[in-house]
């Protein structure tokens, strides 16, 4: 089982308490309770199994017990409730960047927060917010991650085999969990204290050199359609800025699915062209 303690960072702003339970339906859930009760901000939940675990829309997110990091922090960001997505962007960048500093590979993000190797996913995130009417701002995020680590693709279900991949499968070594955590709490706290410091446009433009998703066509399929189209960018509140095809006018979509037309360049082919290093260094 992973050690609490060795990923628990006393006297720092995240993972400054850290509970492992070896089941539980959802850390999302299990850390939205203890959030509920007052729990302070920084503290984690990871879990070896989880019997419910969920992406976004009522989606699951399979994970084999052990194997993996499925996680949720607890952030009480002092933000206003509008500014929650950014959240959710700030914890794609963080994933990437101890990818890429890490353990050598070449992350992409998919809008707004899947991280790709490649075309297949390695990690999902899913941020849950709480805010009150009567505060301006918010009470609590749980932001949950789910990072395939050690997973082989065939303890996935077979519809899922042929799009996931992990970081044991691209490495091509065992990743210790416990280290790739440490990273992990570190990338993030370091962009979420630029958050909060109002320097969201430079996280903003870290996640584009990520996503490189600018000029890229695409099908985005959304609470109320289908959109097929390209994408202009990502504007300031992270939402997709899409020029639909059909109606010739741009689009603004907050919440849906990206499908890209065509498969990407190599992000080696990609840095040529543009002059910029995408992986950020
Ligand atoms: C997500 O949703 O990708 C967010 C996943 C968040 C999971 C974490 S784990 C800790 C915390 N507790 C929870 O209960 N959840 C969070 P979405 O963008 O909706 O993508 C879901 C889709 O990803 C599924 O429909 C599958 O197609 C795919 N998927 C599921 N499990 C996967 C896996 N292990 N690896 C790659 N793809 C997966």
């Amino acid at each position: 089982m992973l050690s609490a303690e060795a990923i628990t960072r006393s006297g720092r702003r995240l993972a400054n308490a850290v509970i492992v339970l070896p089941e539980t339906d959802s850390t999302n859930d299990a850390l939205r309770l203890r959030a509920e009760a007052g729990a302070a901000e920084g503290l984690v939940i990871v879990a070896e199994r989880q019997t419910q675990g969920r992406g976004r829309l009522g989606r699951t997110w399979v994970s084999a017990a052990g194997k993996n990091l499925t996680m949720s922090v607890l952030l009480r960001p002092r933000l206003p409730a509008e500014h929650c997505f950014r959240v959710t962007l700030l914890a794609g960048v963080a994933v990437a960047e101890t990818l890429a500093s890490g353990y050598g590979l070449e992350p992409r993000i998919k809008w707004p927060n899947d991280v790709l190797i490649g075309e297949r996913k390695l990690c999902g995130i899913l941020a849950e917010m709480k805010a009150t009417p009567l505060s301006s701002g918010v009470d609590y995020i749980v932001l949950g991650i789910g990072v395939n680590l050690n997973l082989r693709r065939e303890e996935l279900p077979e519809e899922l085999q042929a799009i996931a991949t992990s970081v044991a499968a691209e490495s091509g070594r065992t990743i210790s969990r416990e280290e790739f955590a440490l990273q992990l709490f570190e990338a993030l706290e370091a962009r979420y204290g630029s958050l909060e410091q109002g320097r969201w446009p430079e996280i903003l433009d870290a996640w584009r050199r990520w996503a490189a998703i600018e000029g890229r066509e695409v099908i985005v399929e959304t609470g109320s359609g289908l959109i097929q189209g390209l994408v202009r960018g990502v504007d300031e509140d992270g939402a997709l800025r899409v020029f639909d095809r059909e109606t010739r006018a741009e689009c603004r979509v907050l919440a849906g699915d990206v499908k890209y037309v065509r498969a990407a360049k190599s992000p080696g082919a990609e840095r040529e062209a543009s002059g910029k290093d995408v992986t950020g260094h």
